[in-house]
């Protein structure tokens, strides 16, 4: 597969990084946590007052705006053939409790911006390109990563949809409707965000590595060949419990020590494959009733597993899931696993890659490639078209906190590497 020549004149494109950061600054002050955190969850006030500021700057960069039944907006520059299938972009705008301001909004706002710049240097494209603000890639409200991705791909059955509740008890469906979104029912607001190999030719993802090695190598773009396999579980245990004082220790049943001994086996499963792709963290705990004078009745983990290879991440899935019942037996108390999700991982298009490395020595720009350890909306869009990623360097590889950080020139960087490869992808 050779790429055809792009069918611009080398591209000369105005990307001011700054205005890029300016914008993200704004847009972080949507939150539910005061900067430099950053906490916006699906459909929440914020989380409206995000997609309305989304909304305004696809407009203002020249750009036809659209949602989906799920949540999903799309911002579009047509093309000179409407009716071939778009290159697109994207990324996401929710951000997990005490959060940065650049993981997914780099991508979305970069998408924008990299979209904008192409019209104004007023290239044609022959496709149609897109930029689409994902609707919720953190698990944080229903615990389910990646929703609108997974609907896209076509890979989110509505019945399980329906199973996941908030922790008010609400409903998928029922905040997607009181947030101007939804559908009659899960089947239909599933079907109003399936995008195929029709509708879509190619998609590129911008994003911050959320890792140290760029900025320990001193390259300036990562070209992502692979993305990590994700997988989630939320394991209860329930006791009797009892008086702090009056209940003997041979009488008691504690629900919390049976989860300290499963979170405490979860990094022993990680480290015990011996490979340091294999990771496993017990990132939520919960116990109940909290009393310092009351033996815990109740205790909730949610477990986070991944690896590059599949199967290996499946070992250790089965290995917290039988260590969780032989930890039940062991103490008498009752448990639940419940399997969020275990996706596959992906692996980019050499086609798409090929685009991004023809970016990358047109701008004279110093790379690497690699593969992501964090998961993306790309994990599905893979499944949909071909699809690649491209990396720029956050300080100290920190994600996931509030100082969370990557610099107007690494920004403006990436916004020039995606908006070149779009350009590519577009003549082809
Ligand atoms: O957890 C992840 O990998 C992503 O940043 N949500
Ligand atoms: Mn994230
Ligand atoms: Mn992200
Ligand atoms: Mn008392």
């Amino acid at each position: 597969l050779t790429l055809a020549a792009p069918t611009a004149s080398p591209l000369k494109l105005a990307v001011d990084g700054q205005t890029v950061v300016d914008q993200l600054t704004k847009l972080a002050t949507f939150t539910d946590d005061p900067n430099p955190a950053v906490t916006r969850i699906l459909f929440t006030e914020n989380d409206m007052k995000a997609r309305s500021y989304i909304k305004q700057l696809m407009a203002e960069a020249g750009l036809k705006v659209r949602e989906d039944t799920m949540g999903n907006i799309f911002g579009v520059l047509p093309g000179a053939n409407p009716n071939a299938a778009a290159v697109g972009t994207g990324s996401h705008c929710d951000a997990i409790p005490l959060a940065g301001m650049y993981d997914g909004t780099v991508g979305v706002i970069g998408g924008i911006a990299a979209l904008g710049a192409l019209r104004k240097a007023n290239f044609l494209p022959a496709r149609p390109l897109e930029v689409v603000m994902f609707t919720s890639e953190e698990p944080t409200r229903f615990g389910l990563s990646c929703s609108g991705s997974r609907a896209m791909a076509g890979v989110l059955d509505a019945e399980y949809l329906d199973s996941r509740r908030d922790e008010n008890g609400t409903s998928y469906l029922e905040a997607a409707a009181a947030a101007g979104y939804g559908a009659g029912s899960y089947e239909d607001m599933l079907k109003g965000a399936r995008r195929t190999f029709s509708d879509l030719s190619y998609f590129v993802e911008l994003h911050i590595e959320q890792g140290p090695l760029l900025e320990q190598q001193g390259q300036q773009i990562g070209v992502v060949t692979a993305i990590a396999a994700p997988a989630a579980l939320r394991v209860s245990f329930s006791g009797d419990g009892g008086h702090a004082g009056a209940q003997l220790m041979a009488w008691r049943n504690d629900a919390s020590l049976a989860a300290a001994e499963l979170a405490l086996f979860v990094e022993r499963a990680a480290l015990g494959t011996g490979s340091p792709d294999a990771v496993a963290t017990t990132g939520f705990w919960d116990i109940s009733p909290k009393a310092v004078n009351s033996v815990p009745r109740e205790a909730v983990l949610e477990i986070d597993v991944r690896d590059i290879d599949g199967g290996r991440r499946d070992g250790v899935v089965a290995a917290i899931t039988a260590e969780a019942a032989s930890i039940a037996e062991r103490r008498k108390v009752r448990h639940t696993v419940d399997l969020i999700n275990r996706d596959p991982p992906a692996t980019s298009s050499p086609f798409v890659l090929q685009a991004v490395r023809a970016a990358v020595s047109e701008l004279g720009y110093s790379s690497r490639e690699m593969v992501s350890r964090a998961y993306h909306d790309s994990l599905f869009m893979a499944q949909v078209a071909p699809t690649a990623m491209i990396f720029i360097p956050c300080r100290n590889g920190w994600s996931h906190r509030p100082d969370e950080f990557a610099s107007p020139e690494d920004i403006a960087r990436g916004v020039k590497v995606l908006a070149h490869t779009m350009a590519f992808l577009a003549g082809n």
